[in-house]
């Protein structure tokens, strides 16, 4: 029966990915290794948050993040466990985190041809009170013979792959290597991720917008004009329902299967509104994009922008089609004039 083939054919994210690469006859495997290794990273921090509660790993670690936030424990130990799994796979030769001030160069011989850049635990602010967080991932090719940093300033087009992993209800892996979006789910009994959404594509319309509200005061006039048509739409059609966690996987989570959209809009507190380009922006437009949607910065598709460096930040506009399309219209017409 083909519920029974579901269950003994069991497809695992690595049997995926070399299904995958098996596309590519000059590919030596080493992708697959990399993304093991990524895989064992989530394994480990999914463990460790589903047990935060009780391990009294919770808590401030006393030391703050490049972003002047306190650190909470589960930070520091998914950051160090990220680095090590992705230096040890031998396939890296930079990691850009959001815990490290600086990128690091891996050195030979673990040195290998890919490019990581990552949030390990993206929405920490919200472990305390049990809100779903998540590991978000990126990654590029080394452009030449040498590691630069150039190689981690790439636009987000140039991505081989990108995903994340939420820790939530369920463990749950989402990942495009550019063809299509997939999603996995932890099997703890097996410790295996299998493919449980194949082939996701967000609906071309939504009824949901996701934006911290909180921020209406600094918004420029395009996002308030857009937000004000959420709520009362002018062509007589049902006021969109405003759904927001806080916790970015969790709200573009979401957004990729429910349809709708995710803002962090520029304001004026933040011109360059608060996610950063290489490890929130970047992957979550690669996937909203092959999933048929779109990713917009309020100047320009998202997956354009040359960062300059490795933790700057820019506006996002993510989700169904027709929803970013009616965004880009506003911006066409009225600009950013804050
Ligand atoms: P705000 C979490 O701190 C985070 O980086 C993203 O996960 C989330 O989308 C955003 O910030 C929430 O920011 O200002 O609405 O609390």
């Amino acid at each position: 029966h083909a519920a029974d083939a579901h269950r003994t054919d069991l497809m695992t994210i690595t049997r995926f990915v070399l299904n995958e690469q098996s596309k590519y006859p000059e590919s030596k495997g080493d992708f697959t290794i990399l993304l093991n290794n990524i895989v064992l990273g989530c394994k480990f921090v999914c463990s460790a948050v589903n047990k935060a509660g009780l391990a009294k790993l919770i808590g401030l670690a006393g030391e703050t993040n490049v972003q002047g936030e306190e650190q909470k424990k589960l930070d520091v130990l998914s950051n160090e466990v990220f680095v090590k799994a992705l230096i040890s796979s031998g396939r890296t030769c930079i990691l850009v985190s959001e815990e490290d001030e600086e990128a690091t160069f891996v050195s030979p011989p673990m040195r290998g041809k890919y490019c990581v850049v990552f949030d390990p635990l993206d929405g920490s602010s919200n472990i305390d009170c049990g809100v779903s967080i998540g590991t978000i991932f990126g990654i590029y090719t080394m452009k030449g013979s040498d590691p630069t940093i150039e190689d981690v300033l790439q636009p987000g087009k140039d991505m081989l792959a990108a995903g994340y992993c939420m820790y939530g209800s369920s463990c749950m892996l989402v990942l495009s290597t550019g063809n299509g979006v997939n999603g996995f789910t932890l099997d703890p009994s097996l410790g295996e991720f299998i493919l449980t959404h194949s082939d996701i594509k967000i609906p071309k319309k939504g009824k949901i917008y996701s934006v911290n509200e909180g921020n209406a005061k600094n918004w420029d006039v395009s996002t308030a004009k857009y937000v004000d048509n959420c709520k009362y739409p002018k062509d007589g059609s049902l006021p969109k329902s405003l759904r927001y966690v806080g916790s970015m996987v969790a709200d573009v989570h979401r957004t990729l299967l429910y349809g709708g959209v995710f803002l962090y809009p520029a304001d004026k507190k933040s011109p360059n509104g608060k996610l950063r380009v290489l490890y929130e922006v970047f992957p979550m437009s690669f996937l909203m994009e092959q999933a048929g949607g779109q990713a917009f910065t309020g100047k320009q598709r998202a997956l354009e922008l040359v960062p300059k460096k490795i933790h700057e930040r820019s506006p996002i506009f993510l989700g169904s089609y027709d929803d970013i399309e009616e965004i880009k219209e506003i911006y066409a017409a009225e600009g950013n004039n804050a």
